[in-house]
């Protein structure tokens, strides 16, 4: 679906209101010029398992619409991509979402500049056919033969990266234990260590592989990749070419995820992230629907400590979002995660890093609050309908979205009763 006609008449009917409020911010923030531009290079690469209905263990009820196949997924990414301009990658995972024509895909997905983030192996299901089971594990396994099944499981997902053009893997490990006593803790994760290690040996040069943690589910005593120690350990032992991967729902309530990522940036360690919201665990949902001040918090020290390495905010990081709707459309739904991180991102910028810095040295523990919510209770919603403007995106991208009607058009196409693949 090509919408550039339906996205300008859009923005003519909402530009002068637009207009306005753009106006007020630039006369308020000097740097608000170099905001936008920043924003406009920002993308947020969409998983391929979050454009379905997702469900928990409990029941899936799944929407009308949904993309049935690959091909439909990346025009799903497509359309959120020529509504914000912002979602200018995907992000498979293998084996739900397998490139049976990896040179039809891409061009398919050039032709809407989309290009391919991270790919994800999956050794936490077994699938019909398969030799080995993972139910105890995948590459922690006491048994060298799953180990070695879910390391070439790893080497055919980068395989399939290079034909597509991706050059990260990310590994999520489901591996753990759900009782004490059932795993020798040193040994699980020597066993996990040499697998990690021989599926690194067949990256290509330029690949990056991202170890991420998660606190636990479906292991419910221990999991082996548990926290960003587990795997930042892991991440050193392997070699430059592996980092952490921080997903923010992957943690015990209230930890403080700011820290995290500013130390793991610290030490170069940090290699990209999902984004996610939650209450209790790892609830999956919308990005910034339930703390965005500490998405903010989060955003402001990738921000101070990506300046301080002197890096591409928008290149050096794998950027994704990570999330299931079980009761919104999930194309509204991922809009919406995505103004929130760009939202959290223009925030950020906004600090007055010197003055901050000052308070800090001064113990002018106040004067720093205020900086913080300052530049978080500033609203830059305005910042990034320009940069959407600029770049050919919509103003309001989930206004037009819904005045088009457009999951409507997508169920007359592909019928109400699609599933798409994912959990
Ligand atoms: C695990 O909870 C996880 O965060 C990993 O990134 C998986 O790849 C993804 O979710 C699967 O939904
Ligand atoms: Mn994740």
């Amino acid at each position: 679906m090509i919408l550039s006609g339906s996205i300008q008449a859009h923005n003519d009917s909402l530009l002068k209101d637009h207009v306005r409020r753009f106006d007020f911010l630039r006369e308020n923030i000097p740097a608000a010029e170099d905001i936008v531009s920043k924003l406009i290079a920002f993308q947020v690469a969409i998983p391929s398992w979050a454009l379905g209905t997702g469900g928990t263990r409990f029941g899936r009820f799944s929407g009308p619409g949904e993309p049935g196949t690959l091909e439909e997924k990346i025009l799903d990414v497509a359309l959120l991509h020529q509504l914000n301009r912002s979602s200018g990658a995907i992000s498979l995972h293998i084996p739900w979402d397998i490139p049976d024509h990896p040179d039809s895909i891409r061009s398919l997905a050039d032709k809407y500049g989309i290009r391919f983030d991270a790919v994800n192996s999956n050794t936490f299901q077994d699938q019909p056919g398969q030799a080995q089971s993972y139910k105890f594990g995948s590459l922690q396994h006491v048994d060298k033969a799953v180990r070695k099944q879910a390391i070439e499981h790893n080497i055919e997902v980068i395989r399939h990266g290079v034909a597509l053009g991706s050059n990260t893997l990310t590994v999520w490990l489901a591996d753990g234990s759900c009782f004490p006593g059932q795993l020798n803790f040193r040994r699980a994760f020597l066993n996990t260590l040499e697998s990690l290690q021989e599926i690194y040996a067949a990256l290509p040069a330029d690949w990056k592989m991202l170890v991420e943690y998660k606190a636990y589910e479906p292991n419910f005593y221990s999991t082996t990749v548990g926290d960003w120690g587990q795997s930042h350990l892991l991440a050193s032992k392997l070699g430059n070419k592996a980092y952490t991967l921080v997903d923010l729902g992957h943690h015990h309530p209230n930890t403080n995820i700011e820290q995290i990522v500013s130390l793991l940036l610290m030490e170069g360690k940090l290699g990209g992230f999902h984004f996610n919201d939650s209450k209790y665990g790892d609830d999956d949902l919308t990005v910034g629907s339930i703390k965005p001040y500490q998405l903010f918090l989060i955003f402001n020290e990738l921000v101070e400590g990506m300046d301080a390495r002197k890096m591409d905010h928008a290149l050096e990081l794998a950027w994704m979002i990570d999330a299931s709707h079980n009761v919104k459309d999930p194309l509204e739904d991922l809009l919406q995660s995505v103004e929130a991180i760009l939202l959290a991102y223009a925030q950020a910028l906004l600090v007055d890093r010197q003055s901050l810095y000052h308070a800090q040295q001064e113990n002018d523990v106040v004067k720093a609050q205020e900086i913080l919510q300052d530049a978080f209770r500033t609203d830059c919603r305005p910042l990034l309908a320009e940069a959407r403007l600029r770049s050919g995106g919509a103003l309001h991208p989930l206004g037009i979205f819904r005045d088009m009607q457009l999951r409507r058009t997508l169920t007359e196409q592909r019928g109400i009763h699609t599933v798409a693949t994912g959990l």
